[in-house]
């Protein structure tokens, strides 16, 4: 009989980073079995890094979901590209997320360039592999993986504990996120907005819990604000007869519901603040900096 000797624990930072789109999110909630960050087909969903906490046997994984590098001046885009900058700069080892269909661009040549300067460890990973089946997706040294069916998740989890600096664990067994169940409920808003209003609206939309309250036992109760920035866009996000916040008011409830496994009364109210996305502190208080 031989001895084994038993592996130290592992912890730290993995970074999600990728294009808007490419299935950060997604993963990200594949990896904990948890939907913790909102997914939607559109592209620059995420806007502020979410850290999900994943234990194995050796291990504790503090996964980072980052907004979409990309180009841009507008300032809430700006706000966005520094978040994936500090991550960048903060994490011990970094998931490369490139789908295949738009492909490796010099962005990605960036980005890998910079971590692999600060010694970070990267590890590219080809998404969407069942869309892509039978493509030559032409990044090199790619773990192929779909977080749709779960393909190549072993492999990836493997990689990424191995990218890890030897640590006691950060956070307890039970702790699967740093954020608040505030933004939590704010997110879970925000994603209904994104399905249920036109392409370009979600973009000009926040969402500010403005009450939480737990008083009652078997009811929790929430106020938000529904923040955009033009009377057009009240109009349209309010509906005809207030047919559409309606709608919005449900959708979100039924979503917030099954997050905190009870019942909610949601009060969701419309207001319009000209210009959020271009003013630095409002950008900061509602969370995107
Ligand atoms: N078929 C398939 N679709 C996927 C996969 N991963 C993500 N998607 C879809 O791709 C779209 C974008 O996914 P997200 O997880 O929101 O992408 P993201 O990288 O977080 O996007 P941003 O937050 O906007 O930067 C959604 O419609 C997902 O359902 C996958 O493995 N297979
Ligand atoms: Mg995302």
């Amino acid at each position: 009989m031989t001895d084994v000797p038993e592996r130290a624990h592992r912890a730290g930072v993995v970074a999600l980073l990728g294009r808007p789109n490419a299935g950060k999110s997604t993963l990200l909630n594949r990896l904990l079995g948890e939907q913790l960050a909102i997914v939607t087909h559109k592209p620059q969903t995420t806007r502020s890094r979410i850290l999900g906490i994943l234990n194995t046997d050796d291990a504790q994984l503090l996964l980072l979901d980052t907004p979409g590098f990309h180009v841009s001046g507008k300032s809430l885009n700006k706000a966005l590209n520094e978040i994936v900058d500090r991550v960048a700069e903060d994490c011990d080892a970094a998931v490369l997320l490139v789908d295949p269909g738009p492909g490796w661009d010099e962005g990605h040549d960036a980005i890998r360039a910079r971590l692999e300067r600060r010694g970070a460890h990267v590890i590219v990973v080809a998404t969407k592999q069942d869309l892509a089946r039978g493509r030559d997706s032409g990044i090199p040294d790619a773990l192929p993986v779909s977080a749709e069916t779960g393909e190549g998740m072993d492999e990836l989890l493997a990689k990424m504990v191995d990218a890890l600096p030897e640590s006691a664990p950060f956070y307890g067994p039970d702790e699967i996120t740093d954020r608040p169940m505030r933004f939590l409920v704010a997110e879970l808003v925000r994603q209904t907005v994104f399905e249920e209003l036109g392409q370009e609206l979600p973009y000009s939309t926040a969402v500010e819990v403005l009450a939480y309250d737990e008083s009652r036992e078997d009811l929790i109760k929430i106020q938000a604000n529904l923040i955009v920035e033009r009377k057009s866009q009240k109009g349209m996000v309010v509906g005809k007869g207030g047919a559409m916040i309606k709608r919005l008011g449900q959708r979100s409830r039924a979503a917030i519901e099954e997050l905190v496994g009870g019942r909610v009364h949601l009060e969701l109210w419309v207001k319009v603040e000209p210009k959020w996305t271009k003013r630095p502190n409002r950008l900061k208080a509602l969370g995107y900096d």
